[in-house]
């Protein structure tokens, strides 16, 4: 199985962000392949590439990470499927952080709003209704055609320390940076975070989104950690990388979005509010700083497989027929960590139309219309895009109706 392209991979040998040399691992998920990068039935690209997934602490300024660096052209660029207008849940999220950013700031014909990984222009094109111009930069190029077709300007590249200054040189410095889960995709750590610094003007703000590592820990969603997303944020990790670049995390808030999210202000001067230094104390005092807290992460991921595997099989042998919801990434890692397949699960469905028609990585199971639930009537569906579950539940009524049930992995197998 093993089988890896020159050059297609690195290894880290310091910090993601601080450099340090200290770095201990914490959690092995094996070799898996990449999440996002769906096989076509017709050239089944067998084997498939696979990387090795492995999760560590560094003690020097918090930050977890992987090891492994995937080169961003494999990961990104070329057919990446992910759209995020295919959930309204998502998008009824965005349209709301831009009317608080549109109620907050007085923004009109002159002021500038650029998003670092704009995708298909889901949260710019409320900016755009409003009058107010916007700038997405996104390197996968099927969803910046979207966004431009959209009506959002979108420039497809990788945002990077050099882009940012040409950027300002020609567009000038923006009110507004939105990067939403992407901080944790980029190689450069230290550069991207350096780039924002130079896009920012002296009275902007970035309003930055990321999944929070202390539910990801609490929830065990470890199946949100491939190869695309190299760091897992807690707020001490976040603090440290941001003001080594001049910038001040001066609010934060919680989300519920994508099983537990943080949402940062992020500003060249400091104005620090209280709940930023609550959330650090609160941090402090749990240890979500020290490498302690993360000893008895890999049993409980264990646990989980064993017992989501345990029922998978128990349902089998009773001759129950079972599929999955969610073409989702998370779900690459959950199937090949608990080595779930087309021996246990008939097929996966998905809205996402790019996804259809191609085949999950390593389980190979093919992507279906969501309608093919209603027809093929299986007996159960492993919800593997969980954090979606209330909107997937809600759109399944007739499903559920007919006896359909559904077994939702995290934070612990259960069948509802
Ligand atoms: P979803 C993505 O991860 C991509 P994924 C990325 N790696 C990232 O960082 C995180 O988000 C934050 C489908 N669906 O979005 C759509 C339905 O079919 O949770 C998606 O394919 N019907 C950049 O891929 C999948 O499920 C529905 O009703 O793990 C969900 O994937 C809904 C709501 C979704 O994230
Ligand atoms: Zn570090």
């Amino acid at each position: 199985l093993l089988h890896q392209r020159r050059n297609a991979s690195q290894t880290v040998t310091g910090c993601r962000s601080c450099g340090g040399t200290s770095l201990q691992p914490f959690l092995d998920l094996g070799y898996t392949p990449l999440a996002d990068r769906l096989i076509k039935p017709e050239t089944c690209e067998v084997p498939e590439l696979v990387f090795p997934l492995v999760v560590a602490f560094c003690p020097d300024c918090a930050l977890v990470q992987i090891l492994e660096t995937v080169a961003p052209e494999i990961l990104f660029a070329d057919a990446y499927p992910y759209y995020s207008s295919f959930s309204p849940a998502l998008l009824e999220h965005s349209r709301s952080n831009v009317e608080q950013r549109l109620a907050e700031r007085e923004l009109g014909p002159s002021s500038l709003v650029v998003e670092l990984a704009s995708n298909d222009g889901y949260l710019l094109k409320n900016y755009v209704e409003r009058g107010v111009p916007v700038c997405g930069i996104d390197p996968a190029d099927g969803p910046a055609a979207a966004a431009r077709k959209a009506g959002v300007p979108t420039l497809c590249e990788f945002f990077t320390e050099s882009f940012a200054r040409e950027f300002v040189s020609e567009h000038g410095q923006a009110d507004i940076v939105h990067a939403n889960n992407v901080l944790a995709h980029v190689a450069d750590t230290n550069g991207f975070v350096s780039g924002i610094r130079n896009l920012l003007k002296p009275d902007g703000t970035a309003v930055i989104e990321m999944p929070y590592l202390l539910r990801l820990i609490e929830h065990v969603e470890f199946d949100t950690i491939y190869h695309e997303h190299l760091c897992y944020f807690s707020l001490t990790a976040l603090d440290n990388l941001f003001r080594r670049h001049g910038l001040f995390l001066n609010r934060v808030e919680e989300l519920a979005i994508h099983g537990g999210s943080l949402r940062i202000f992020v500003e060249p001067f400091e104005a620090t509010d209280t709940g930023v230094k609550q959330m650090l104390a609160h941090e402090k005092a749990i240890g979500l700083d020290q490498p302690a807290y993360f000893t008895e992460f890999s049993a409980r991921v264990d646990a989980l497989r064993e017992k989501l595997v345990a029922l998978v099989e128990q349902l089998k042998g009773q001759g129950h027929s079972i599929a999955a919801y969610g073409a989702a990434a998370k779900g690459a890692t959950m199937l090949n960590y608990c080595g779930l397949d087309t021996r246990h699960l008939d097929f996966v469905v998905d809205r996402n139309v790019n996804k259809q028609g191609l085949l999950m990585p390593g389980a190979h199971l093919p992507i279906l219309d969501p309608e093919e639930l209603a027809k093929r009537r299986p007996d159960y569906v492993l919800m593997l895009a969980w954090n979606f579950a209330d909107e997937i539940l809600a759109q399944q009524q007739a499903y559920l109706a007919a006896g359909g049930r559904f077994i939702v992995p995290v934070p612990e197998p259960r069948i509802v």
